[in-house]
């Protein structure tokens, strides 16, 4: 079979680059993209000149602006940076068909045999950052390796401006010095497991007998260690439907109300429910998310028999999660999100004969109808309303602040 070439391609400081754009004295500048200091919330994005003070993305605002006092604030708009997302994603496309949009500013793309259109692979890249350049006015890097996590990581090495290629052979040598926290999937919690079974680069995990990681971290270690010997078969998946939806809100201040806490999951969970209906979905797996006092963050899941989209569904399921996590941890919450997954064509299911869920769905369809006309809180459940004295309202619904910049 023929060697395949994978591109990862990821624009630089992404929401700081657009705001450079935008306004060209930001440049040369340790700039933040994320809120003004004074709020709540984290760093969505900092320059590389603001990351030599040691800031990086999701560290808190207030530590930020301790560690580099003449930083540029920056609010960030968040349509423009999917404007300009679109318009990247664009480009890619326009080069070859094997695209998979990741996130606003990252996609792979399948570029096996395109050396006949380009020369090279590489002159491909370079053309590629060109007109992501001239056209957007941003910087971006790109890795070029034979499989994803390979192209992932080369891409992430080179950064900024950077172009990385690693020749078809020497992906595990090239992986081997690098420390594990490197590998895609990687958090803290994995990287406490390896070190304590004396792993710290990717050469100690890739050595590693898959059966003392298959002990250690199940099926998650396999793929692990395959990743960490240059092995990674996945295809580029072309850019079908979103694979989760989800919405989050920090609070102005860590709470421990629970008529505040479920109003919000509320809320957030009605969002939700809106847009899987939006896009004709339905979710078998709904999760929520906490963040306490301290900053540590919990995900709980839960997957249902029958695939839903109904308001109703999505918040009672969420609601049991939150009281059982709130049943296991006293700390206040800082943040508090809900979202769907496994997601599938909204298809008429068989237990639609079931009036109950016919019902649901006739009512949710109907509540949809009225906020397109009249705005999203123009139909609030009991449980929402004390939200109207606490967030700011628009047609669009409350702004929560933060964190719809985050992901
Ligand atoms: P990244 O590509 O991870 O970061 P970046 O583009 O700012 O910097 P890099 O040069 O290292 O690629 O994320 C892309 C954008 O997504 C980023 O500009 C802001 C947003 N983002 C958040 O809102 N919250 C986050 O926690 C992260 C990591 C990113
Ligand atoms: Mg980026």
């Amino acid at each position: 079979m023929m060697t395949r070439r994978i591109m990862h391609i990821d624009l630089d400081a992404f929401f700081v680059s657009v705001e450079q754009v935008l306004n060209p004295e930001l440049r040369g500048k340790p700039v933040v993209v994320g809120g003004k200091p004074d709020r709540r919330g984290v760093v969505a994005s900092a320059s590389y000149e603001a990351r030599a003070f040691g800031l990086h993305a999701g560290m808190p605002l207030v530590t930020a602006r301790r560690l580099c006092p003449q930083a540029i604030f920056i609010e960030g708009s968040f349509p423009r940076y999917r404007e300009t997302s679109q318009r990247f994603m664009a480009i890619l496309a326009d080069l070859s068909p094997y695209l998979e949009p990741v996130s606003l500013d990252e996609a792979y793309l399948d570029v096996t045999g395109f050396e006949s259109i380009h020369g090279s692979i590489h002159q491909m890249a370079v053309n590629i950052k060109q007109r992501i350049k001239d056209e957007l006015g941003l910087p971006s890097s790109i890795g070029i390796a034979s499989c994803k996590v390979v192209a992932k990581i080369a891409a992430e090495l080179s950064k900024p401006d950077g172009l990385l290629k690693i020749t078809a052979g020497e992906e595990r040598s090239f992986l081997a010095p690098l420390p594990i926290a490197k590998l895609p999937g990687i958090g803290t919690k994995t990287e406490r497991i390896l070190n304590g079974l004396g792993i710290n680069t990717i050469g100690e995990l890739a050595n590693m007998p898959l059966s003392t990681l298959k002990s250690h971290l199940g099926v998650f270690g396999e793929f692990l260690h395959r990743h960490a010997n240059g092995i990674d078969d996945r295809k580029i998946e072309p850019p079908s439907a979103a694979k989760s939806i989800s919405r989050e809100t920090t609070f102005g201040e860590d709470t421990k109300d629970r008529s505040l806490l479920e109003a919000t999951l509320q809320y957030r969970g009605e969002r939700v429910g809106a847009d899987l209906r939006k896009r004709d979905k339905q979710a078998k797996c709904i999760t929520i998310k906490l963040r306490y006092a301290d900053f540590s963050t919990i995900t709980r899941r839960r997957t249902l028999v029958q695939a839903t989209d109904a308001d109703q569904t999505i918040f009672d399921t969420g609601l049991k999660l939150l009281k059982i996590a709130l049943s296991q941890e006293r700390q206040p919450v800082r943040l508090i999100g809900i979202g769907v997954s496994n997601l599938t064509e909204a298809g008429r299911q068989l237990d639609m004969l079931d009036s109950s869920a016919q019902k649901l769905e006739q009512l949710n369809k109907a509540i949809d109808r009225i906020r397109r006309k009249y705005g999203f809180t123009a139909i609030q459940s009991g449980r929402t309303l004390p939200l109207k004295d606490i967030f700011p309202q628009s047609d669009n619904g409350y702004t929560l602040q933060t964190p719809s910049l985050s992901r």
